[in-house]
């Protein structure tokens, strides 16, 4: 039942429509209840938390060590990306005990999508390679038991992505971590995103949303599909869709930067890069279904390596997408050569 024009009727909503929005973190106590998931960044953030151990809104909370930044008329800055719950929310703690030391999965869900988070110290694992293994191999174990069998996003957050040179890059060594963990999988896969943290806390950390029902991943016309990568860029290719199009029709573009083909563009050139992601996020324009007359566009999160560039970015976004909510983070991409990646999500009518 898709439309791409026109407000859907009420009484069709269906139970499972996704809504995502950006919040700033100092006002997260005035939260409308039905949370599924609170997403807040922030460096300093976590050990913070930690600390206090209270103030935690409902459902799952996760706390990532990459800093918001402010870009120019925005007031506030957001900070936060709140997941709004379908249904009752139900969370809860996993253990993977099938390997060792244990992994626990934290989650929440709402009968239709689950919400979960695995952070693994990397000094307890052996590095970033066998860390990223574990955290996946955990995680393929707990979707099977989990009753939400469909991965449709995930986002990977590390310690220094660009560290290394050759094959030995983290970021490399992550991919055959993961690559092994998640072993043959016989689903298509879900969109995502990797990106390096500014900050060291030595943790892995991999989040993701499923569902009861699959999605449709999609690729880019314009790039290689990353399983597909040839051998230049590593030994085990990065296992992700391009986007994905959820149960409710919402499309989760990944994390998308200046790359055509398999090759990276306009090295060095932020605002040149810019516009090759603009180019590459454009692809998916036949898949939004967003009515036109909604007053609200998609969200878009920006991860730029120099936190200076933001004004200009934002300048340049805010004149192509004036309706659309933007989170911008101080983060490392996956290949030294880039300087920023955007991932976005385009709501399904339903869910506007
Ligand atoms: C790219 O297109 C940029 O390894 O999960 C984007 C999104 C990127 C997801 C991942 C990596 C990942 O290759 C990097």
């Amino acid at each position: 039942m898709r439309s791409s024009s026109g407000e859907q009727p009420a009484q069709s909503l269906p139970a499972t429509a996704l809504r995502v929005a950006y919040h700033p973190l100092d006002r997260l106590g005035e939260l409308p209840a039905g949370v599924l998931a609170t997403i807040r960044f922030g460096a300093r953030l976590r050990s913070e938390a930690k600390a206090a151990g209270t103030g935690q809104p409902a459902g799952l909370t996760i706390d990532v060590g990459l800093e918001p930044l402010h870009a120019a008329n925005s007031a506030p800055t957001p900070g936060a990306e709140l997941w709004f719950a379908t249904g009752p929310v139900h969370t809860g703690q996993w253990s993977d005990g099938a390997g060792s030391p244990p992994c626990q999965v934290r989650y929440a869900h709402d009968g239709h999508y689950l919400f979960a988070v695995v952070e693994l110290d990397e000094r307890e694992h052996g590095g970033i390679l066998l860390t990223a293994e574990r955290a996946y191999a955990a995680i393929r174990r707990f979707q099977q038991q989990s009753g939400f069998p469909h991965l449709l996003r995930m986002w990977n957050y590390m310690d220094a992505i660009n560290e290394g040179s050759g094959d030995l890059e983290r970021y490399r060594q992550f991919n055959v971590g993961r690559g092994r963990g998640l072993g043959e999988v016989s689903q298509s896969y879900p969109s995502a995103t990797a990106i390096g943290k500014h900050h060291s806390d030595h943790i892995l950390q991999v989040f993701w949303l499923a569902g009861t029902v699959a999605g449709q991943s999609l690729e880019n016309p314009r790039q290689v599909s990353a399983y597909h990568y040839p051998r230049v860029h590593g030994p085990v290719s990065p296992v992700f869709a391009r986007a994905l199009i959820a149960p409710d029709d919402t499309l989760l573009i990944s994390g998308t930067a200046s790359i055509v083909g398999h090759h990276s563009q306009h090295h060095d050139d932020a605002m040149e890069q810019l516009e090759e992601t603009i180019r590459n996020l454009s692809s998916f324009a036949p898949h939004v279904r967003r009515p036109r007359s909604a007053n609200r566009g998609d969200l878009l999160k920006v991860y730029v390596r120099d936190p200076a560039l933001t004004p200009r970015i934002a300048e340049r976004l805010r004149q192509l997408y004036p309706t659309s909510e933007i989170l911008f983070v101080a983060a490392d991409v996956c290949r030294r050569e880039l300087l920023l990646e955007i991932e976005a999500i385009s709501l399904s009518p339903q869910g506007s």
